[in-house]
């Protein structure tokens, strides 16, 4: 079994996609293990990001990820990171594959709706950046 740490961003709640990330996410037989709604300041999203810092994008993304409420939580099941970002779909949206959430919802590569940790070592990092063991549930 395994988890992985999923992120609606602002874009998404503002488009009010939170439903809709979860459904996809529970009809893949993913299980929602731990959630919460927050909003990040520039520091919080620096440091979840802190992998990209020396990307040009870095600044331009923690503002947006700081800009509005996220819903963070955590998802179970077998194979769960790389499933995560199949349902994602590539980072830029003219990439991503029909029927994925970032080809159906997402603006632009920025702006695109979900993040997913991408390795069992990013998930470890992402899920204990958001979440004590009680807040996560066995299920
Ligand atoms: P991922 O979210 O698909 O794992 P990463 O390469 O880890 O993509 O990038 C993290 C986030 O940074 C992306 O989801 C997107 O919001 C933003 N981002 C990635 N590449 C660019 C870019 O070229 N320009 C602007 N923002 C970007
Ligand atoms: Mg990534």
């Amino acid at each position: 079994m395994e988890r992985t740490l999923s992120i609606v961003k602002p874009d998404g709640v503002q488009k009010n996609l939170i439903g809709e990330v979860i459904r996809r996410f529970e009809n893949a037989g993913l299980r929602i293990v731990a959630l919460k709604m927050l909003r990040l300041t520039k520091d919080m999203a620096r440091g979840f990001y802190i992998v990209h810092k020396d990307k040009p994008f870095y600044d331009s993304l923690t503002d947006f990820m700081s800009s509005g409420p996220v819903v963070v939580m955590v998802v179970e099941g077998e194979g769960a990171i790389s499933k995560v970002r199949e349902i994602m779909g590539a980072t830029n949206p003219r990439n991503a594959a029909p029927g994925t959430i970032r080809h159906d919802f997402a603006s632009d590569v920025e702006h695109n709706i979900v993040h997913g940790s991408d390795s069992p070592q990013s998930a470890g990092f992402e899920i204990g950046y958001f979440f004590s063991d009680i807040e996560i549930h066995e299920r």
